[in-house]
């Protein structure tokens, strides 16, 4: 038996600043594209069952535009595969803050779609012995928690939940996902069942023999060098789905390449230079992508450069790439001395734009804000600042 594990599209998010001709962020029609070529992907491999580990949408009021456009994915997969069970549940993105918000995921149920979107509920699908005990992320964050255990006698025993593994995240959290709730391994027994399909995570992680995060569909996270850097440490590249054979738990990578190259150039060391030499150096690194930086998210940092180079570097120059590429983050970083010193760990200091992460990230917040869009916001705030005072 089959089944497809999808997590974290994230639908409607946007991100810089481009538009399509039609009028839409591109980078939501990116995430979007993403989406379809998975169910694509999951129509051609015809699983018996498929299941949505949460964050199909980025907010929990989508525009209407995503609502439409996630429904008819789904139509599409309900035509083909009529009646394979679908089990959708809400991931911390996609769960109201209140209860008389509602929540737009029941509006699959019209595909005949299983939704759990705030209490943990087990699905029983005999005619495929199987059961799915679906925990959405508002099923762990309050009062008493389910019992995370198979219940009945289904050979097929499938967990689907949205939350963080303890211990899972890399130690460097800069990349990983705020806000999701926390469970124990042992909590989450995954030798109890055929399969435990997690989402949360945006980077494909096996947690144990039969449990897996599937990862997201596209770079949707806050972090996108940071999460770049996570896949290389795991041996991973890109985004996918999984496949999973729940008689043995092997799982199949299927691959959703992205909609367009991300590039983290090789930084320049700009210590001793002057802005010419910098200015030289950043065309080169820039000029170096096979192809060229057009339309592709790119990434260059410039190590230990003071302020008055940074301030006499070519910034018309440096806009004019920035209106080629979808996104230019030349990240230019003071030489030590200018950094905030005294906090963190004793070898290393953070940059200004880190401390000021990672106090917005502990900050008490009132419950209506979403932290994750708040630490963004913060950062996005720090960024124009620094470009500010470089004048680009
Ligand atoms: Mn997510």
């Amino acid at each position: 038996m089959k089944l497809a594990h999808i997590a974290d599209p994230h639908l409607g998010i946007r991100q810089y600043h481009r538009q399509t001709p039609a009028g839409i962020n591109q980078r939501e029609a990116d995430i979007a594209h993403a989406f379809r070529t998975a169910i694509d992907g999951v129509i051609a491999a015809r699983p018996d069952a498929v299941v949505v580990a949460g964050d199909l949408f980025h907010s929990v009021r989508p525009t209407n535009a995503a609502i439409v456009f996630a429904f008819r994915q789904f139509q599409r997969l309900r035509e083909a595969l009529p009646d394979a069970p679908f089990v959708l549940i809400a991931g911390n993105h996609d769960t109201p803050r209140s209860v008389e918000t509602g929540t737009i995921l029941r509006l699959f149920e019209e595909l005949n779609v299983d939704v759990a979107a705030d209490e943990a509920r087990r699905f029983v699908y005999p005619s495929l012995d199987l059961s799915v005990l679906a925990v959405p992320h508002q099923a762990l964050m309050t009062g008493e928690r389910p019992a995370l255990r198979p219940a009945g006698p289904e050979r097929n025993r499938v967990l689907v939940l949205h939350g963080e593994v303890e211990g899972v995240f890399p130690q460097d959290r800069s990349a990983a996902e705020y806000g999701g709730a926390i469970v124990g391994l042992r909590e989450l027994a995954p030798d109890a069942w055929s399969y435990v399909a997690l989402g949360h995570y945006h980077v494909q992680h096996q947690v144990a023999p039969r449990a897996w995060y599937c990862g997201a569909l596209e770079y949707v996270g806050p972090n996108l060098w940071g999460e770049l850097s996570d896949e290389a440490d795991h041996g991973i590249r890109g985004k996918g789905w999984l496949l999973v054979d729940l008689e043995d738990g092997s799982v199949t990578r299927m691959p959703v390449p992205p909609a367009r190259p991300i590039i983290d150039l090789e930084p320049i060391a700009a210590e001793g230079r002057n802005a010419a030499a910098v200015n030289g150096l950043i065309a080169e690194r820039l000029r170096s992508i096979p192809g060229g930086i057009a339309d592709r998210i790119v990434r260059l940092r410039v190590y230990d450069i003071p302020r008055h180079v940074a301030r006499e570097l070519d910034h018309s120059a440096v806009r004019g790439f920035k209106s080629e590429a979808l996104h230019l983050h030349l990240d230019l970083r003071r030489p030590e001395v200018n950094r905030a010193g005294g906090v963190g760990s004793p070898g290393r200091r953070q940059t200004l734009p880190e401390l000021v992460g990672s106090y917005l990230a502990r900050r008490p917040l009132p419950a209506e804000l979403s932290r994750e869009e708040f630490v963004r916001l913060g950062q996005e705030l720090m960024d124009s600042v620094e470009r500010d005072q470089a004048g680009t």
